[in-house]
């Protein structure tokens, strides 16, 4: 008997049937013989959050009444995907929405692709926001999401005739958006610029302008725990909607002036990871959604109350700060209660303090913001104001911890020197009660490397939380075949909300009939993922051959070019003889990548991929033994039919450089082997499935650093290794160019004369697994157990274990009360 205890609501298929005939009336304005898939995309969603409603009403209430901590997770990036099968997941309407749209004469899964996705993030970061208020809700923890609605998220991407990325404007509220409501009444005034005055021998900042900050309110519905917590974005508006006086003098332009400027605040998601452009308006917008949250978490916290005891905030909720974005809210909460609330600077530093933490995601250091004082003086005189005092504070209470000078230089929050910068991830591991590195490794280097000062001091602030993903989104939404097969074997879908219990797969693995069922499900997720390409991109891929994939952004750290090295030297090998095609395992490399708009080298390794596909699967030669698709623009819908169709996952960053990754969870629990390097979380997801069902390979962090230590020469490696050679060789020659040996030149020259991240270095090593790789391949029925070990062996990279880490370790709160 299987038991099974998701979420079912108790409403009939013809009753939700009726619901949405009557929104498409009522709110639409169609028949369902008029209506189109959009349109019942639209009434259903609506139908969904109405079956939604009490618990959010109601987990709003028990949040303020509450008898634990809420969490307000600030976060720049929530990249969400697709609403509406996660919802019904939810609220346990799956299959009366499959027989309801059957009904009304609608396929479903054209339902559903009418939800266009909300692209709110870059990547990992944006992403983990989602994954971990999932895990909140799911939990039953009072959460506030807090972050922007972009009008405009992450772009675009397309390829052009030359295989060169092109981005395209994401206008995701082109549409009706059923999920995200807008709360007028409960704006939020947001200032900016001006002066400070000193006014009774007070500060008093005296802004230049303001912007109106308006939440839109996104419900975030838990698995199971009767709760839905709430994804607050916010939306910027001017004051001035519009200067009548200008437009009587036919001045059009300057008339929507100042709407123009408000609105650019929250215009679009900056999508650079490489250059600092638009400083200025990054700040603004950093500024304005932690402001607007504070105050906003004030209102909510502390009801009609017009002199609370702000000495409490720190009971009611704690704010997560999502990397250095929104770091900026310490000052702002430090000027809430000095200037609008008068508390004294030293009750004010307590609260602060007590309030927020701090989660750092990167080890580059060329990603940890800093911001020039000048600058936050211009936007924020009150805040530069704080900012040093802070720094002043700090400086003196490092003189009696230290008689280090030089480290105590090195520690400064905003540096001696005329053109002074503010370092936004110090501020934060001063002013923070913890600070947090997203994985094992990733700590410890926080500690050793990145913040070795801070740690050598304030030791007990630091901590590790390994991010992880939600279950319910990669796994039961992305996965429906694999998870009814993990209930079958567990005899129950309890895995759903308490990962661990996938280890009882373990002994499954060894049964040689649930291994072939297991095999059966990837094939089959692998034909799917074939149609769809087929379908979106016109590939034709085939689901016979070993699905090797590659997604993240393309970043020169992660080393998509190592991967097509490797791909372009067995093609040399191929085109020189040294290999007959016919003797290779079959493999069709996937990748997906977006690179930032100004990111020369990763645009140029895009570029490059696609044109090795356009010689390598078209040359007949290759026999159609291998086959490269990169399919354009990326996402997470993308992401979830691509990962439970990969057989192998490639996971190949320099050792010291991804923080964690998550895709590497995500691949495990959905029975992919990994080929990886000992970096970020691989470490610890190797140390779980087991090293022999793992393919580990290259240099590791000591090595790396020993090996720059030394004088690190890429040209010795290019040497050493003749098929390394004749890689780079084929790539200057022109032979992915048409000829033309100036295209790729940069790349190449990188390559041999710098290769910081040493892709060279580990080529040799990398290519050495690739025959481990293709021997177990040959055994499927072992390939499939290794796989099933790491799917039984992955339950620790629930984000429901990262979230109750955090509640433990950081956040010392916990569920409501039933
Ligand atoms: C990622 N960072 C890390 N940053 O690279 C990855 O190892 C980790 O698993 C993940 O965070 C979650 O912890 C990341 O995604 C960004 O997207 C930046 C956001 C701000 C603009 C530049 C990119």
């Amino acid at each position: 008997m299987t038991e099974l205890t998701a979420p079912k609501s108790s409403i009939s298929s013809k009753d939700f049937a009726n619901e949405i005939r009557e929104l498409l009336k009522y709110e639409q304005g169609v028949t369902p013989e008029q209506a189109s898939a959009a349109d019942v995309y639209v009434a259903a969603s609506s139908a969904v959050r109405r079956h939604l409603m009490d618990s959010w009403m109601k987990t709003q209430q028990d949040m303020v009444n509450g008898n634990t901590k809420a969490v307000g997770y600030l976060s720049a990036e929530f990249l969400m995907g697709r609403q509406l099968r996660n919802s019904l997941l939810n609220a346990g309407l799956t299959e009366q929405f499959n027989e309801a749209v059957k009904e009304l004469g609608f396929d479903a899964q054209k339902v559903i692709d009418a939800e266009y996705e909300p692209g709110l993030g870059n990547g990992g970061l944006g992403r983990l926001a989602a994954c971990f208020i999932d895990s909140l809700a799911s939990l039953g923890v009072p959460a506030f999401g807090y972050g922007i609605q972009y009008k405009y998220g992450i772009f675009r991407q397309e390829f052009d005739e030359e295989g060169k990325q092109v981005e395209r404007p994401d206008y995701w509220l082109a549409n009706e958006d059923p999920w995200g409501h807008i709360d007028y009444g409960r704006s939020q005034r947001v200032n900016f610029g001006g002066e400070v005055v000193e006014e009774d021998g007070k500060r008093v900042w005296k802004p230049a302008w303001a912007v109106r900050a308006i939440p839109v309110d996104y419900m975030v519905p838990g698995y199971a725990s009767g709760r839905v917590n709430t994804l607050r974005l916010w939306q910027a508006k001017s004051y001035d909607e519009f200067d009548l006086l200008e437009f009587n003098k036919s001045e059009y332009m300057k008339a929507v002036e100042p709407q123009v400027q408000a609105e650019n605040i929250s215009k679009i998601l900056y999508p650079e990871d490489s250059t600092q452009v638009g400083k200025e308006l990054r700040l603004e917008q950093q500024y304005f959604f932690t402001s607007a949250s504070l105050h906003d978490a004030i209102r909510v916290f502390y009801p009609g109350q017009d002199k609370p005891d702000l000495t409490t905030f720190a009971d009611k909720i704690t704010f997560q700060l999502n990397d250095t974005h929104p770091v900026i809210g310490i000052p702002e909460l430090m000027r809430i209660l000095i200037d609008e609330y008068g508390y004294d600077w030293d009750t004010a530093w307590t609260v602060t303090t007590k309030t927020f933490n701090y989660t750092c995601h990167t080890l580059l250091p060329e990603a940890l913001e800093v911001w020039p004082a000048s600058l936050i003086g211009k936007l924020l005189p009150r805040h530069l104001e704080i900012i040093e005092k802070i720094n002043d504070q700090f400086l003196a209470e490092l003189a009696d911890l230290t008689d280090d000078q030089d480290k105590i230089e090195r520690m400064r929050i905003v540096t001696d020197e005329d053109d002074a910068k503010v370092r936004m991830a110090y501020l934060a591991t001063y002013a923070g009660s913890h600070v947090n590195g997203v994985a094992e490794l990733h700590s410890q280097l926080l500690k050793d490397v990145t913040l070795r000062d801070f740690s050598d001091l304030f030791d007990a602030k630091f901590t590790n939380v390994t991010n992880g993903v939600t279950p319910r989104r990669f796994m039961k939404l992305a996965n429906p075949g694999l998870s009814e097969l993990i209930t079958e074997g567990l005899g129950t879908d309890k895995w759903l909300s308490d990962l661990e219990l996938l280890k009882g797969l373990e002994p499954l693995a060894q049964d040689d009939e649930f291994v072939k069922k297991f095999a059966k499900v990837k094939y089959d997720n692998k034909v799917k993922f074939a149609q769809f390409a087929k379908d979106e991109y016109g590939f034709d891929l085939d689901a016979s051959t070993m699905f090797d994939t590659m997604i993240k952004r393309l970043h020169e750290y992660k080393r998509q070019a190592l991967k097509i090295l490797e791909v372009i030297a067995t093609y040399a090998d191929i085109k020189s003889g040294k290999v007959n095609a016919d003797d290779l395992t079959p493999r069709t490399f996937i990748f997906g990548a977006k690179s930032a708009p100004g990111y020369y080298m990763a645009k140029l390794t895009i570029q490059l991929i696609n044109n090795v596909a356009k010689v390598i699967n078209n040359d007949p030669d290759v026999k159609g033994k291998l086959k490269i698709a990169f399919p354009y623009n990326y996402n997470i819908r993308v992401a979830q039919l691509l990962i439970p169709a990969t057989e192998l996952d490639e996971q190949i960053s320099q050792a010291g450089k991804e923080a964690s990754g998550t895709s590497n969870m995500k691949f495990a629990l959905n029975g992919a082997l990994t080929v990886g390097t000992l970096d970020g979380a691989n470490v610890e997801i190797r140390a779980r499935v087991g090293a022999e069902n793992f393919f580990l390979f290259g240099m590791t962090v000591d090595e790396v650093e020993a090996l720059y230590a030394a004088g690190y020469d890429p040209s010795k490696y290019y040497e050493a290794d003749p098929r390394l050679k004749a890689a780079i060789d084929m790539v200057a020659n022109g032979t992915f160019s048409d000829g033309d040996a100036e295209t790729y030149e940069p790349l190449v020259t990188d390559w041999l004369k710098k290769d910081w991240f040493m892709t060279l270095a580990d080529f040799t090593a990398y290519h050495d697994i690739q025959s481990q790789i293709d021997t177990l391949y040959a055994d499927q029925l072992e390939w499939n157990r290794k796989a099933i070990l790491n799917v039984a062996n992955s339950g620790y990279f629930s984000s429901d274990r990262s979230i109750e880490d955090y509640l433990e370790r950081i956040w010392m709160t916990g569920p409501l009360d039933k």
